[in-house]
């Protein structure tokens, strides 16, 4: 069973569209297995995308992710990691596909509403960084 990392970014949360955004993802099949409502400070920030680091964005994108709360997720389900960035749709709303969560949901590149697991491997990075063991169920 594979699992994902989702992530309610600062401007949906502060918007209003958390049940709306975990609502699709849960319709779709998924499973929710865990949930929590933080305000991320920078340290946790740098963790979550270490990936992108000296990226031209990377101060953008950490700066806007401790701006607000954020409401983090995991979801469960066979393929959940494909799934779900199927549902999220690419990094620019403006460019992701009619019906996607962005496309509905983002404002731009950098605020566009969710994050979403991009691997297995990440997926479990990611999580680790948001919960314990304990605090997802089964
Ligand atoms: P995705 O979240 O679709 O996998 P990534 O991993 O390439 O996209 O980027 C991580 C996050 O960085 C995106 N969710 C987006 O908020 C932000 N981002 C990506 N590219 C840009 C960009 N060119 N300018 C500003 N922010 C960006």
């Amino acid at each position: 069973m594979e699992r994902s990392l989702v992530l309610v970014k600062p401007i949906a949360t502060e918007r209003g569209l958390a049940g709306a955004i975990i609502g699709r993802i849960q319709g779709a099949g998924l499973k929710l297995t865990a949930l929590r409502m933080l305000h991320m400070d920078k340290a946790m920030a740098e963790q979550h995308y270490a990936v992108h680091k000296g990226k031209p964005f990377f101060n953008d994108l950490v700066e806007h992710i401790t701006s607000k709360p954020v409401i983090a997720a995991v979801f469960e389900g066979e393929g959940a990691i494909e799934r779900i960035r199927k549902l999220v749709g690419a990094t620019d709303p403006a460019k992701a596909e009619p019906g996607t969560i962005r496309r509905d949901y983002g404002l731009d590149i950098r605020r566009n509403s969710t994050h979403a697991s991009d691997s297995p491997e990440n997926a479990e990075k990611e999580i680790a960084i948001f919960f314990k063991d304990k605090e997802i169920f089964r």
